[in-house]
């Protein structure tokens, strides 16, 4: 099936983190692609991958880079789609908080919807609720998956009482 999300990554170094992306997605169904673009490094493929995307049919991107960022935020510059930025802790990081900074703070006009620091499988998930809002399959899977979450919070909460843990709650 042809990919409708592009997960790239400043280095393969980030694909330990970015693989939950495209692992979640595949488990709900949706096609992806994931490759390596380097905004520092590769600035011409970067530029193209953004300005290609939309007419490949990708519907969604999620870019992932460590360090200082630039990808996702060059990334939005040049396309009109969404774009979901990963903040990764990647060994030239300085505790991460460089990377999500980078991510986080774009300039008003271009945004970059950004995650937790190493949550990609958030950006997995997210891209699919973008995709569920007109792919009424994507929706339900995302809906029972979301029930999976909920039921497992539920099956803690019989096991902490059955341990004796007192629960005026329920
Ligand atoms: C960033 O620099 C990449 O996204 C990666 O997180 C980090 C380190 O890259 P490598 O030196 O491991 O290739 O641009």
């Amino acid at each position: 099936m042809h990919p409708i999300v592009g997960i790239i990554m400043g280095s393969d170094s980030d694909l330990p983190i970015m693989q939950s992306a495209a692992d979640i997605l595949k488990e709900f169904g949706v096609p992806c692609e994931l490759t390596v673009v380097s905004a520092h490094r590769t600035p011409h493929r970067m530029i193209e991958y953004a300005q290609q995307a939309k007419a490949r049919g990708l519907k969604v991107i999620i870019a992932g880079a460590g360090g200082a960022a630039h990808l996702p935020g060059m990334i939005a510059s040049v396309t009109t789609l969404p774009v979901i930025g990963v903040p990764i802790k990647s060994s030239n990081s300085i505790d991460g908080w460089d990377s999500v900074l980078s991510i986080l703070q774009m300039p008003n006009g271009v945004p970059v919807g950004t995650v937790a620091l190493n949550a990609a499988k958030n950006a997995g998930i997210l891209a699919a609720e973008i995709l569920g809002t007109f792919d009424d399959a994507i929706a339900e899977q995302i809906a029972s998956y979301k029930t999976r979450l909920s039921s497992e919070v539920i099956e803690k909460v019989e096991r902490l009482k059955k341990e004796g843990h007192e629960n005026k709650f329920d």
